[in-house]
């Protein structure tokens, strides 16, 4: 490994999101599954474990109303002394019958300011917990064509938006996530990179792009959407995960490895891992049906090694033949990167850490899981929506 390489897997946090250590499912079957937490404590002190197999996962991201507490001051600190920090604060204006037709571009006033009252209420969860980022999912959108007038929807975004953005504080941002489909199926109101970069840009300087890679039809050249808002400057951060054919939420790197390790080249290349950089790494996925700590571990594990694989990508020789017009030779030094397998170096560098050489042996030999699974008995197990 080169000196820039080991600084840049020094770099590498990767935020796990609370709801993935509840249990969940499709519309068809939530299964449970014993050990599940039952509050947020027991989602932090999940999230914890699998940031000391790994090293690579100091924080948590909280949902609102989700992760609720009476004191977040002492969430954080349970936090602290569990190894972690409190991270992203998602907002939550999908499961209420008010936001039925949308929340911030709801025709109704009221409706409306329930929407941003609830972003100002995520501000304050943020200014007790120290978190940077409130990140923006909306499911508004519409089924039918003539259903809701796209322009005005747009209109009102817009100046929801710009409502909450002023009281988001010096040192914190808003991010906001596109999607383009889904609870809406004809039209969203925030589908693609380019409508929510228009909306921050009209914000101003703390307003940054979400990029949730299950996000996108399928096809679509997400490398290219990375360079593009690290070029502009506007990539906030990631929800990483994986999808093969909707917004499946699974292990992000299962379904295709080989488009994790082109994403991590570009936010490489974009200066997006350097010392300096803003970009937050988030998981958002779920475990239906595989085991929830191991599936985060597998995870960050996954981004480590296509991070570390796209490290190995020779800078010099790939601009090279990329000047001289040598197709095949540029591609097969980005092959020769992506075909090499980093583990045994992976584990090298973790045991010089001081960590578990095998964060997934580590974990399975650890009784962590069935030490859970004996205390947690009675009480409601959590799931995605509580
Ligand atoms: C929407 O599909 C989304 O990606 C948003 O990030 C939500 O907050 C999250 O999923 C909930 O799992
Ligand atoms: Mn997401």
């Amino acid at each position: 490994m080169t000196t820039f390489a080991n600084t840049v897997l020094d770099n590498l946090e990767i935020e796990l999101p609370s709801w993935a250590f509840g249990n969940s499912g499709t519309r068809f079957k939530v299964f449970g599954t014993p050990g599940t937490p039952r509050d947020v404590r027991e989602k932090i002190a999940d999230a914890a474990m699998v940031h000391r197999m790994t090293g690579l996962a100091p924080r948590v991201a909280l949902h609102i109303p989700w992760d609720r507490v009476d004191d977040y001051a002492a969430l954080s600190r349970y936090a602290e002394d569990q190894g972690v920090a409190l991270g992203t604060i998602n907002s939550n204006t999908f499961q209420d019958d008010d936001y039925k037709f949308g929340s911030l571009t709801h025709t109704d006033k009221v409706v409306r300011q329930k929407a941003i009252d609830h972003h100002l209420d995520c501000i304050e969860v943020m200014n007790q917990t120290g978190s940077r980022d409130l990140k923006v999912w909306l499911a508004d959108g519409t089924n039918y064509p003539g259903q809701g007038d796209i322009r005005g929807r747009q209109d009102r975004l817009a100046e929801s938006l710009a409502t909450i953005y002023q009281h988001v504080g010096t040192d914190q941002r808003l991010v906001l996530e596109y999607k383009f489909f889904e609870p809406a199926m004809y039209m969203t109101d925030v589908p693609d990179w380019g409508t929510s970069y228009a909306h921050v840009s009209a914000l101003g300087e703390r307003a940054k792009v979400c990029l949730d890679t299950g996000h996108h039809a399928p096809g679509t050249n997400i490398e290219f959407i990375v360079a593009q808002l690290l070029r502009l400057g506007k990539l906030g951060s990631f929800d990483f995960n994986s999808r093969f054919y909707a917004d499946d939420d699974l292990i992000v790197g299962a379904a295709d490895p080989f488009q994790l390790f082109r994403i991590m080249f570009e936010v490489i290349r974009g200066g997006g891992l350097s010392d300096d950089s803003d970009v937050a790494l988030m998981l958002d996925q779920c475990h239906n049906v595989e085991a929830k700590i191991p599936g985060q571990i597998r995870s960050v594990l996954n981004v480590e090694e296509m991070t570390a694989r796209a490290l190995l990508v020779d800078g010099e020789a790939l601009a090279v033949a990329q000047d001289a017009g040598d197709v095949l030779g540029a591609n097969e030094i980005v092959m020769d990167a992506f075909y090499t397998d980093v583990r045994p170096m992976l584990a090298e560098r973790r045991a010089e850490r001081g960590l578990p050489e095998r964060p997934m042996i580590a974990f399975r030999d650890s009784g962590y899981r069935e030490t859970i699974e004996a205390e947690r008995a009675g009480g409601v197990q959590s799931s995605w929506g509580a």
